[in-house]
């Protein structure tokens, strides 16, 4: 059976290329999850592809990647800069994370600055907008082996 990615989005993403275009662009989440299909069929990886709103349903579903994916792409939007509860999720099923960002969050309020998945993330791609998603998918591809 081929290996897996899941990809992740946190809240508000769902609003993403429908308000603050200025800010995140006039692509949908759609839109990226059909980039995130194409990467993944490109490279011989399934991708499973989610967004919530609700803190606790992606912890649920951190947890149940599991034994089901290869390693997760992660958004988790404004809970990167409080959820210490997707943090422990994370350390807690030992999977390649690649914390990704559609702003660079460097840029912007300090309170943007301080990011909880990175301190347990493999790595971290923020300021590319969508084909930020892209390049995570690829890096996590290469990190578990995965050849095309
Ligand atoms: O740059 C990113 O991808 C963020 O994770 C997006 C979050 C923000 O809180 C993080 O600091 C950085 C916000 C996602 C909200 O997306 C919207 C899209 C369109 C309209 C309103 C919100």
């Amino acid at each position: 059976m081929a290996k897996s990615l899941l990809v992740l989005n946190g809240p508000n993403l769902n609003l993403l290329g429908t308000r603050q275009p200025e800010v995140y662009g006039s692509t949908t989440l759609s839109d990226v999850e059909a980039m995130c299909r194409a990467a993944g069929e490109r490279l011989g990886l399934a991708i499973e592809f989610r967004q919530s709103n609700h803190e606790g349903v992606l912890v649920d579903w951190i947890h149940q990647a599991k034994g089901r994916h290869s390693g997760i792409v992660l958004n988790a939007g404004a809970y990167t800069h409080t959820s210490i509860a997707l943090m422990d999720a994370i350390s807690s099923v030992e999977l390649p994370v690649a914390e990704v960002h559609l702003s660079n969050i460097h840029r912007r309020e300090a309170f943007r600055h301080v990011s909880y998945i990175s301190k347990v993330a493999l790595g971290m791609i923020c300021g590319f907008g969508p084909f930020g998603y892209v390049m995570s998918i690829e890096a996590l591809a290469d990190h578990i082996g995965q050849k095309s």
